[in-house]
């Protein structure tokens, strides 16, 4: 499958997402949210997809909205902004929570506005040194979407959060690191083969424990402790069902190393 403004690749169960228009840092256009819905339903409905790497071409990660469809002419009418966050970016971020696998963000260069939020919104994120990550809304008069007002303060705390969110300034993959932004921060050089490693290891893993884990993380945002426990105990009743649980504990007694077939 061929897109303009990303690529599509997949092998070996790792599905590979790249935003592709590095002349404009892989802002995001009408166009590549559409062509980032179609890849992502591709993707889901793959049955031998098991992990998803998210990734920039060229220096960046991504720059958020590309500013040139929102340039108005003197005179024009006012944009209503939350239609273009309804009907593109709400789904998008849905989407990547909600991919029954994981979601791994590879991020290098500049991550920001509606960009950082997205990285944010991958399950697993790993940063070359050089990278940052820019909450830049309130640089242009706006304020964070795609998750940023949801997810910071749950990451960060909200000191922090508000201090990226108020002041817009550029937060190193380190230091994103050191607050728990992200998983991993690495050296440059390092960032295509960790993502490759962690990918392939990620392939081999019980795939229907990795999709519960990912589930019952995200629900515990929006549960007390006795619901998130319900939650627990069902899920953990259909991982008991599965070949892989039952692979798991044999390959334990028998002192070898797991074959789990996954979904
Ligand atoms: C860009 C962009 C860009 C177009 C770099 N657009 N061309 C918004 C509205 C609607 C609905 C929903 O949600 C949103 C969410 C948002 O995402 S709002 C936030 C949008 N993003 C920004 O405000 C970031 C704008 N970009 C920047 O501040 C800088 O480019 C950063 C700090 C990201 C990187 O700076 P540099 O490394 O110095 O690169 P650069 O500025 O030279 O950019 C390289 C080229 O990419 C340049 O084009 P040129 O023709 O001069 O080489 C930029 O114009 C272009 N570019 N971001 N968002």
């Amino acid at each position: 499958m061929s897109y303009a403004t990303i690529v599509l690749e997949s092998a070996a169960g790792v599905a590979r997402i790249t935003l592709n228009r590095p002349e404009r840092l892989n802002a995001v256009t009408a166009e590549m949210h559409v062509e980032l819905r179609d890849a992502l339903a591709r993707v889901r409905a793959a049955p031998d997809t098991r992990v998803l790497v998210l990734a920039g071409a060229g220096r960046g990660f991504c720059a958020g909205q590309d500013l040139s469809e929102r340039a108005l002419q003197p005179g024009a009418p006012p944009l209503d902004l939350g239609a273009a966050i309804e009907r593109d970016y709400k789904p998008l971020v849905l989407t990547l929570r909600s991919l029954p696998f994981p979601v791994i963000g590879a991020v290098q260069g500049v991550a920001a506005g509606a960009g950082a939020n997205i990285a944010l919104a991958c399950d697993v994120v790993v940063a070359a040194r050089s990278a940052s990550f820019i909450q830049a809304f309130v640089r242009i008069g706006l304020m964070p979407d795609c998750g940023g007002t949801w997810v910071l303060p749950r990451l960060v705390g909200r000191a922090r959060a508000l201090g990226l969110t108020l002041l817009g300034e550029a937060l190193s993959a380190e230091q994103a690191q050191e607050w728990g932004l992200i998983w991993r921060c690495v050296a440059d050089t390092e960032l295509a083969g960790v993502v490759e490693e962690l990918a392939a290891r990620l392939a081999r893993a019980p795939t229907a424990s990795l999709a519960r884990i990912k589930q019952a993380i995200n629900s515990s945002g929006e549960c007390a402790l006795e619901q998130q426990l319900d939650v627990e105990r069902d899920l953990q009743r259909e991982l008991g069902y599965t070949q892989d649980f039952r692979e798991g504990v044999a390959a334990f007694l028998e002192k070898r190393a797991p074959h789990f077939l996954g979904r």
